[in-house]
């Protein structure tokens, strides 16, 4: 049924919370996947939220739980529904399990978002107002997806440098990052519950968990 809704063309039949979307087999398939214990902790978070602080707590306990379970880097990002507190969907770093250096925490949640609401523009008209919350600033593959993202605000724990003290390579992002997505109409706030993300960065660094894609600049 869902291969059927596929070929149609309904987007939506993509589920979110798999992370895996079904293609005709002809076509080349591309999988991006959670951890298996991503969609229960999706149901049992099904409530609203309506405050900003206990929405950056859940993308910091995704980024803790990624960490504790070995699924991955120290990063996590919810997307929620400004008016109702609802999240839309969430992410963690999946980049060694995915075999995919775009799996970021950020890029996780913003595609499962777009599959499930099935439009690859969440600022469409017909979408709600997206927030994006994540365990940390946006490096600059994720900085650079955003405009396109249809994300309208940018809300962040950890900073970039946070992540590069621990040895992450966070990419040639440019200083004037926040004014160059705010003219494209995204608010920021940045340093939001920023001691508990950074906590989970070094928590991280403690086990030697690994540094994939350390390659700084000269
Ligand atoms: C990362 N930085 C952020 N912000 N998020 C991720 O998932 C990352 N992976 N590596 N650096
Ligand atoms: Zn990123």
């Amino acid at each position: 049924m869902m291969a059927a809704a596929v070929r149609s063309g309904h987007l939506s039949a993509c589920s979110a919370f798999a992370y895996a979307c079904a293609m005709p087999s002809s076509e080349q398939t591309i999988y991006l996947h959670g951890p298996s214990w991503l969609a229960g902790w999706l149901s049992n978070h099904a409530g609203a939220y309506p405050h900003s602080e206990e929405r950056m707590q859940l993308a910091i306990e995704l980024s803790a739980i990624n960490v504790a379970e070995g699924t991955g880097g120290p990063f996590g990002a919810v997307v929620v529904d400004m008016q109702s507190g609802r999240l839309i969907s969430a992410g963690v770093n999946r980049v060694i399990a995915c075999s995919a250096s775009m799996a970021h925490a950020e890029m996780m949640a913003i595609t499962a978002a777009q599959q499930k609401l099935g439009c690859f523009d969440l600022a469409a008209s017909d979408t709600p107002d997206c927030a994006l919350f994540t365990s940390c600033e946006p490096c600059a593959m994720c900085f650079g997806a955003l405009p396109w993202s249809g994300v309208r605000h940018l809300i962040c724990a950890a900073r970039d440098g946070d992540a590069r003290a621990i040895g992450f390579d966070e990419g040639p992002k440019m200083a004037t990052w926040r004014s160059q997505l705010e003219k494209r109409g995204i608010t920021i706030q940045t340093d939001l519950c920023r001691a508990d993300a950074v906590d989970v960065l070094q928590d991280y660094a403690k086990r030697q968990g690994v540094i994939y894609n350390g390659r700084h600049a000269a």
